[in-house]
């Protein structure tokens, strides 16, 4: 069985959740409290890795770090090579580099968003903010999806992403409406409503985050 380890909150993992979701992968999750100890002290001196770190996968002697390289390891390993961009028989599709492209565009934006909402300024200053910075990748992202269900057309991983980044934009901009209907088509993908009914809320809440932003 595959263990995915990391903090007990969504951070870098939650896509990942996701995407083992929608595999139905029968994994289970190694989760740390924040006081790091068990983490710190035990469990990254132990990882039989040269490079822990926090999300990562334990598949049998196989340890794999790095969130956006976890989950090329598993699109591969459960052949579903469309999640990563490649053609269905995992030959080389252009798309598997636009995927890297994107994803690198996301996470960005991600790290933007959180970096601005951890400066006092951001309260009054969000929506200047999300006109002159944000949007602009925003727009970006829309001229790709175009009329498209997902961003590579298929579903892949970068949707789960994208996903993620908007659900911390609607908390940030309660009042923000964009990608509406994307975020529904996620959200009804079978694995993912059942994940999201079941598991999700009960234990990753981004209310957690108030504490440490200004919104
Ligand atoms: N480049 C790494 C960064 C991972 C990272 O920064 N992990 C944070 C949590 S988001 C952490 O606490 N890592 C545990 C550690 O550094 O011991 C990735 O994308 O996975």
């Amino acid at each position: 069985m595959i263990i995915l380890g990391y903090w007990n909150l969504r951070g870098y993992a939650q896509p990942i959740r996701l995407l083992l979701e929608y595999l139905q992968v029968d994994y289970k999750e190694k989760l740390y409290n924040q006081d790091g100890e068990e983490w710190l002290n035990v469990d990254k001196q132990q990882l039989k890795t040269n490079f822990p770190n926090l999300p990562y996968i334990i598949d049998g002697d196989i340890v794999v770090t790095e969130s956006k390289v976890i989950p090329i390891y598993l699109a591969k390993k459960f052949k579903n090579y469309e999640l990563i961009g490649q053609n269905p028989d995992g030959s080389f599709n252009l798309n598997e580099i636009t995927f890297l492209q994107i994803l690198e565009i996301l996470k960005e934006l991600r790290d933007s968003l959180l970096n601005s909402a951890k400066v006092p300024s951001f309260k009054e200053e969000k929506d200047q903010i999300f006109n002159e910075k944000f949007n602009i990748t925003f727009e970006k992202i829309k001229k790709q999806l175009g009329e498209n269900k997902y961003l590579l057309g298929n579903l892949s991983f970068i949707d789960f992403y994208f996903y993620e980044v908007l659900k911390f934009f609607q908390f940030f901009y309660p009042k923000l409406s964009i990608f509406t209907d994307y975020i529904d088509r996620i959200e009804n993908i079978p694995q993912i409503k059942n994940y999201l009914e079941t598991k999700e809320n009960k234990i990753f809440i981004l209310d957690r985050m108030k504490s440490y932003f200004y919104y």
